[in-house]
C-alpha cells in the first residue's frame, strides 16, 4: 500500500508554512475583557505564528497601540466593562488610520444591529461568536494581506525607486507637515536645495548606468549623514532636497556645508575609475510663507551658487 499524499495537500501545507514565516513580523493585539476568550485567541493566533500583544480594556488597549508601533490588527471584544468595543474602536480610529492597521470586531451571536455598528466605528470586519476556527483564520488573514498590500503600495508611492530615498510627493506632504508643526513650536526648520555640479559629464564618462550608480551612492551617502528626523528625497534627476528641523540660520549653514563637503569628498569609483564630484546648495530657513515658496526661493539661491562656479552654499 502506498500512501499517496495529495498534492493540492501539499501546497496547503507549504503556503501555510510560508505565513507563518511572513508572520511573526506582524503583530497582533488582543482586547478582551475575558481571560478564558483572550487565552484561547491567541492560542489560534500563534498557530498562525502571529507576535501577540494582549490588553484586558479599552484604556489599556490604547497604551499598548501607543507603546507599539508595530501593531497592524486589533482583534476588539464588544462587551467590556467601561470602554465598550465600539467606542474604543472609534477612539483607535481617532489615531490610526486604515493604512496604518485593521481592526476585526467580535461581536456575539444574536446581538443584532451590533456588527453594523463595529463596522461604522471604524472596524474592517467583524467576527460573530461563536466562530468557526476555518472563518476565523480566513478573516483574520484576509485582513493582515490587505493592509500589508496597502502598506506596502503607500511605501512605493513615496519613494524613488532608483535610490530608494523619498520622493518629491512625500517631501511636499511630509515638509508640509513639519513646517507647520514648526510654527506651532517657534522652531527653526531649513530646506535646502542640492544639484550635483556638471553631472552630464558624469554620464559621458561612465554612461547612463554608471551615473545612475554615482546617485545610489550619492543618496546613501546623504542618508548616513543626515539625521533620522530629516527628511531626505530625491527632488530631480540629480537634484536632492533635504529639510531639517529644529535648525536656526547658524545651523541651516553648517548642515549645507557639511552637505557640500561630503560631496566633494565622496570616493565614487566606476569602474575602477575615481569620480570627482561637487553640489551646489540653496538654503532656506523658516519663517517662509510655505513650503512651495521656499522650495523656489532656495532654486533661485542654487542657481546662484552655479553661476558664481559651483561647490559652493548660498542662501
Ligand atoms: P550643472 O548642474 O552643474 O549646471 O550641470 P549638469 O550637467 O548637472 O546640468 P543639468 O542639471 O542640466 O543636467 C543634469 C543631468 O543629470 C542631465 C541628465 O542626463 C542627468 N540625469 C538626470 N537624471 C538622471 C538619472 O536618473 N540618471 C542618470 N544617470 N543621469 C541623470
Ligand atoms: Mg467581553
Ligand atoms: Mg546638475
Ligand atoms: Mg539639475
Amino acid at each position: 500500500y502506498v500512501n499517496k499524499t495529495n498534492p493540492s495537500e501539499i501546497e496547503h501545507v507549504v503556503r501555510t508554512v510560508e505565513r507563518i514565516y511572513r508572520n511573526r513580523h506582524i503583530s497582533v493585539l488582543v482586547v478582551d475583557d475575558s481571560n478564558s476568550a483572550r487565552a484561547y485567541l491567541m492560542e489560534l493566533l500563534r498557530r498562525y505564528g502571529y507576535r501577540l500583544r494582549e490588553a484586558r480594556d479599552g484604556a489599556s488597549a490604547l497604551a499598548q497601540l501607543e507603546q507599539h508601533e508595530d501593531i497592524r490588527l486589533v482583534l476588539c471584544d464588544q462587551n467590556m466593562p467601561g470602554m465598550d468595543g465600539v467606542a474604543l474602536i472609534g477612539r483607535i480610529r481617532q489615531r490610526y488610520s486604515r493604512s496604518h492597521l485593521c481592526i476585526i470586531g467580535m461581536s456575539n451571536y444574536g446581538s443584532g444591529m451590533l456588527s453594523a455598528r463595529l463596522l461604522k466605528a471604524g472596524a474592517n470586519d467583524f467576527i460573530n461568536r461563536p466562530f468557526l476556527e476555518e472563518e476565523f483564520f480566513v478573516r483574520v488573514n484576509q485582513n493582515v494581506e490587505l493592509i500589508e498590500l496597502i502598506r506596502s503600495m503607500e511605501e512605493n508611492a513615496n519613494r524613488d525607486p532608483l535610490t530608494g530615498l523619498y520622493n518629491r510627493r512625500y517631501l511636499a506632504d511630509a515638509g508640509r507637515m513639519m513646517l507647520e508643526a514648526a510654527a506651532r513650536n517657534g522652531q527653526g526648520l531649513a530646506v535646502i536645495l542640492m544639484d550635483l555640479d556638471h553631472f552630464k559629464s558624469v554620464n559621458d564618462r561612465f554612461g547612463h548606468f554608471g551615473g545612475d550608480e554615482v546617485l545610489r551612492k550619492v543618496a546613501r551617502h546623504l542618508l548616513e549623514i543626515t539625521r533620522s528626523s530629516d527628511i531626505v528625497a530625491r527632488y530631480g534627476g540629480e537634484e536632492f532636497c533635504v529639510v531639517a528641523q529644529n535648525v536656526d540660520g547658524h545651523k541651516a549653514r553648517l548642515l549645507a556645508e557639511k552637505l557640500r563637503a561630503e560631496i566633494a569628498a565622496l570616493e565614487v569609483t566606476i569602474k575602477g575609475t575615481a569620480v570627482s564630484l561637487s553640489a551646489s546648495l540653496g538654503v532656506v530657513v523658516r519663517p517662509g510663507s510655505g513650503l512651495e515658496d521656499m522650495l523656489t526661493r532656495a532654486d533661485r539661491l542654487l542657481y546662484e551658487a552655479k553661476s558664481s562656479g559651483r561647490d559652493q552654499v548660498r542662501m
